[in-house]
């Protein structure tokens, strides 16, 4: 059979080492390259200008909003990736040892999917917002109800979560640059490191992440004790696949002017950087600057996957009062909205399109013929797939290249391998889950220019599928 060499989209890219070589010692399909999309239209929302980039633009929700029509209405419209508030945290999910609740967690599942929105989890491992039972708990038993709660919360949302925040704001502020003592770092120093283990076994499609704050000026030395552990972590092959920037600014914790080294700094000891709750408190032209800049820091640094803002409009924050966010109280577009989606449509430096070789070449014979460089003439659209695939479930991205019309919405349909499922997709809405799917467009991604693309992408369980998909204008 052919060897693999997964590479192509941000997310084919950031599957785990590990996956990548069970494909390779399976031999399984053969993948394509994919450049990432990149059309010349600007995006005429967050999410939209943001996968123009190929990144995301997200926030986080606060699910007992659903109800609000504003919020949801703005939501639906701008966002493209989602984080639970407070209702995936500890407290939350796990009340009373070992009984679980997640239904407000799951609602907000259900509402992403249903509106081609990913998912980032937060936080599997935390000192606050602890329950009850927990805080009362030290040592070996603390430990226990830490990898028991990681693996049974994981794995409820296996295949739904692009990414994990699995250890939040485990190091001390201040000077030090040490970890902070809490009774989880009580129950041994590596801990961190079981916490991500035991996420990956759990959830081996989720990216894993540490995400913490005061972390963003690279000259603090709370930002050098988190990256002396994410080094650490890469030396010894402990399974992290990116840093969480929460990048919460304000006058005491302003924007630094080396943010754009922060992220640089860490995508290069081998990890994907991601911005996840960013607010800035502020008004005016001074907070509109501050947010075109993290946009533009973002965008410049190939492995920045994308922005996630601590919630939609001011009256949503947790800092209220500072206006920290985009849309004012009655959910207008301030002043710091249109700055920071003229900086997406600004462009920068494409996610990575290619993994570094990790195998001998393909075995297989190369392709007779040059594969088309633009679309069959007279064709509406065509599709590709790229696909990472791991002992018991795979990820693909597919890629929609407009015919020489462009579209107005469109439609790829494909065959699900007999055995397989799709758990989870995003920026497109699926017809079913297994068989013949139908996927259709979402309403960011609806219009495409002539010669321009777009991505969307699904998870599942069993074997990917392969070939050539068929595109249709809708
Ligand atoms: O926004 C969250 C707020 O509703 C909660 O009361 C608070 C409790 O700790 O947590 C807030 O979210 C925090 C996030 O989970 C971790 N980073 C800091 C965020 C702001 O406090």
């Amino acid at each position: 059979m052919d060897k693999v060499l997964a590479r192509g989209s941000a997310a084919a890219r950031s599957r785990p080492r590990a996956a990548v070589v069970s494909i390779l010692a399976a031999g399984a399909v053969v993948t394509a390259t994919v450049a990432m999309a990149t059309s010349a239209s600007a995006g005429t929302t967050l999410g939209a200008a943001a996968a123009e980039q190929g990144r995301y633009f997200g926030t986080a929700v606060a699910v007992n909003k659903l109800s609000d029509s504003t919020y949801v209405g703005i939501l639906n419209r701008e966002f493209n990736m989602v984080t639970a508030e407070n209702e995936m945290k500890w407290d939350a999910t796990e009340p009373s040892q070992n009984q679980f609740t997640f239904s407000a967690g799951d609602r907000l599942v259900a509402h992403a999917q249903a509106n081609g929105m990913r998912v980032r989890g937060h936080a599997l491992a935390w000192h606050q917002q602890q329950p009850g039972w927990a805080q009362s708990l030290s040592g070996s038993a603390l430990r226990q109800a830490m990898v028991n709660h990681i693996t049974q919360v994981a794995t409820h949302y296996r295949g739904k979560i692009y990414a994990w925040d699995v250890v939040n704001e485990a190091f001390d502020d201040g000077n030090s640059g040490a970890r902070r003592n809490t009774s989880l770092e009580r129950t041994g120093s590596d801990w961190i490191e079981v916490a991500f283990r035991t996420a990956r076994a759990a959830d081996p499609g989720a990216k894993l992440c540490y995400n913490d704050y005061n972390t963003d000026n690279w000259t603090w030395a709370k930002t050098q004790g988190v990256y002396n552990m994410v080094r650490d972590f890469k030396a010894r092959g402990v399974p992290i696949d990116c840093v969480g920037f929460q990048s919460h600014f304000n006058s005491g914790s302003p924007y630094p002017s080396n943010y754009r080294t922060t992220l640089q700094n860490f995508a290069a000891l081998g990890v994907d950087v991601q911005i996840t709750e960013l607010d800035i408190e502020g008004s005016g032209s001074s907070q509109a600057t501050a947010y075109g800049n993290v946009v533009r820091d973002c965008l410049a640094v190939a492995r920045c996957n994308g922005i996630t803002v601590w919630g939609i409009r001011d009256t949503d924050s947790w800092r209220a009062s500072g206006t920290p966010l985009l849309f004012d109280g009655s959910g207008n577009k301030k002043p710091a909205y249109t700055a920071a989606l003229n900086a997406l449509n600004e462009g920068g430096t494409p996610p990575p399109t290619t993994e570094p070789p990790t195998s001998e070449p393909p075995t297989s014979a190369p392709p007779t013929s040059a594969p088309p460089t633009s679309p069959p003439p007279g064709g509406a659209c065509t599709a590709t797939l790229t696909s990472n695939q791991w002992q018991g479930g795979f990820v693909t991205n597919v890629r929609v290249t407009a015919g020489a019309s462009g579209l107005n919405g469109w439609t790829v349909s494909l065959t699900v391998p007999s055995g397989a499922a799709i758990t989870n997709s995003w920026s497109t809405q699926p017809s079913g889950t297994s068989g013949a799917v139908t996927f259709r467009n979402v309403d960011y991604n609806r219009q495409v220019g002539a010669g321009g693309t777009t991505e969307f992408g699904f998870q599942g369980t069993g074997t990917a599928p392969t070939g050539t998909p068929t595109c249709a204008a809708a």
